[in-house]
């Protein structure tokens, strides 16, 4: 595989019309708009470079982008995407020998057609991950999903497309088995080891020449507590945009590893990634370290409207789709998530909610799948999910302060008696630097820490509840023109335990100290 990573040529027009003049560079992967040059500011720009190829088909890779994309070869168009935040992955045959490929990306908001301007983060353009270029081979193993059925035998199914009728199958290294026209075999992993947040085990399957990682963990939310490997679990989690104010969504991988480490040492077993396919390598971390994460397609707050236009409803439904079969085959993936805080309370709630979670079942029977939703007292979709998630924000929005948390949280985790719930999010801004004295005020970190340790300690001590996931670990940046720009100081949401550069805040200083009592148990 070639990386295409690098200095490419580029050009930025303000216009969809206008003509690029290529007069610059730019670095791949980045974001053209996370300079102060272009920042809050619309358009197009234009990615150019050479690239050789040989005779064999090949294929390009762009990892993630945002938040339209269009390719081309030699002003041929190959591909086009409007599914921001994941790969676009097209096919091509050329002469051997050099061409030219451009690839395109705007930022434009109007006309997308799930992106909205209301939406609570910014959406940034460019190219967020690595572009690669590979040949297609001959007798390639298209999909190969391992789905762990048995923790206890280490039984697994592998499914595969191919065409290829004889297939040799080996775990870790070892000699294996071949199979003729294998579509679907279940095996038993030798000398398995079970993959959990205390020992990520990853074990290897080999299947002609594709090699592929995966754990062997089994989730159960037949209810009313969540479990993994038969045991109960509680999710002690934060929600995590891919967010940095130099770089926007395109975050370097140390900053990733960096990120994902301090959670994981900070005692925390869970990350919401909030709200878009999450990058390759942040899975592979997340596997590697033994967090475990909920993913979902983009969507926020959509209204009836939203849900009842094909044009959005289809993207999010393809997203969702393209999205379970990418990260099938991480262990760290145990939650599918969709359509955050979406009217869940309409008919067309319903319909959309009923179309999503039949995708998920589809594709993945051994994950849960849910929406994150923001009105548990009047939801008409609770009954649809898998597990109930909630985003409720008590002493921070409304007129409460701290100490209505702990009532309200027992008030909500009286519904739905029976199936595993979770809080999805929950948080209070908090400006660094800014302290006060108890009472402490809203904005202070103080305040900020004391509301933060009251969810925890009222969440794990009700064992009605499997987690939380604590909104949100670090700032992100968001619009000053939003509806919110009264709770959004310096165009950020300010709710990151940490803030936008990873400077502690008290909450997450505190956080271990918190944490450390429920650590690797369940609810009380
Ligand atoms: C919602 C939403 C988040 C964020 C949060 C907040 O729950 O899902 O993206 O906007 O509110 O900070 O208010």
């Amino acid at each position: 595989m070639l990386t295409l990573d690098g200095i490419w040529e580029f050009a930025w027009t303000e216009n969809d019309s206008d003509i690029p003049k290529y007069d610059s560079f730019a670095a791949v992967p980045g974001c053209f708009d996370a300079e102060g040059l272009r920042f809050n500011r619309r358009g197009v720009g234009w990615y150019r470079r050479k690239i050789a190829v040989s005779a064999a088909p090949q294929r390009l890779k762009i990892g993630s982008f945002g938040l339209h994309a269009v390719v081309f070869l030699d002003g041929r168009q190959l591909a086009e995407s409007y599914l921001a935040w994941s790969p676009l992955i097209t096919e091509f045959s050329a002469e051997p020998g050099e061409h030219e490929l451009v690839i395109r990306v705007d930022n434009f908001i109007q006309g997308h057609p799930v992106f909205r301007k209301r939406y609570d983060f910014y959406a940034f353009g460019g190219i967020y991950d690595h572009v690669t270029l590979d040949e297609v081979g001959e007798q390639k193993i298209r999909t190969l999903e391992i789905l762990p059925l048995d923790h206890t035998t280490g039984e697994i199914l592998l499914r595969i497309e191919t065409e290829a009728p004889v297939l040799k199958i080996s775990f870790d290294g070892g000699t294996g088995q071949t199979f003729q026209n294998a579509r679907e075999l279940r095996l038993k992993v030798p000398d398995f080891r079970l993959w959990s947040p205390e020992h990520p085990f990853l074990h290897t399957v080999r299947v002609n020449e594709r090699t592929e990682e995966f754990g062997i963990r089994t989730i159960d939310w037949s209810g009313p507590k969540l479990k993994l490997n038969g045991k109960e679990i509680a999710l002690l989690g934060v929600n995590r945009h891919e967010s940095h104010p130099e770089f926007g969504p395109a975050t370097p991988e140390h900053l990733i590893a960096s990120d994902l480490i301090r959670i994981k040492q900070a005692g925390l077993n869970f990350i919401r990634g909030s709200h878009y396919p999450q990058r390759e390598f942040f899975f592979r971390m997340c596997d590697k370290l033994g967090l475990m994460v909920w993913e979902e397609p983009l969507a926020w707050g959509n209204s009836p409207e939203d849900l009842a236009d094909p044009r959005f409803l289809d993207t999010v439904a393809e997203q969702l789709e393209l999205t379970i079969r990418r990260s099938f085959n991480h262990p760290s993936l145990i939650i599918h998530g969709f359509l955050n805080e979406c009217a869940s309370d309409s008919e067309e709630g319903v319909r959309a909610i009923s179309r999503l979670m039949e995708i998920c079942h589809r594709l993945d029977p051994t994950r849960p799948a849910t929406f994150a939703g923001n009105r548990p007292l009047r939801d008409r979709c609770l009954d649809l999910v898998d597990i109930v998630a909630m985003n409720v924000y008590p002493g921070w929005y409304g007129e409460e302060d701290i100490s209505a948390v702990p009532a309200k949280l027992d008030e909500y985790a009286k519904l739905c008696p029976g199936k595993v719930k979770v809080i999805s999010e929950i948080g209070a801004g908090a400006i660094c630097g800014c302290r006060s004295e108890a009472p402490y005020v809203p904005w202070s970190e103080d305040y900020q820490a004391e509301f933060i340790s009251t969810v925890i300690k009222s969440v794990l001590g009700n064992p009605a509840w499997s987690g939380f996931m604590i909104w949100m670990f670090c700032n992100a940046n968001t619009y000053t023109d939003t509806a919110y720009r009264t709770g959004r100081p310096r165009s950020y949401n300010n709710k990151g335990l940490v803030d936008e550069y990873r400077r502690a805040k008290t909450a997450w200083r505190m956080l271990p100290e918190i944490i450390r009592p429920y650590h690797a148990g369940s609810c009380q």
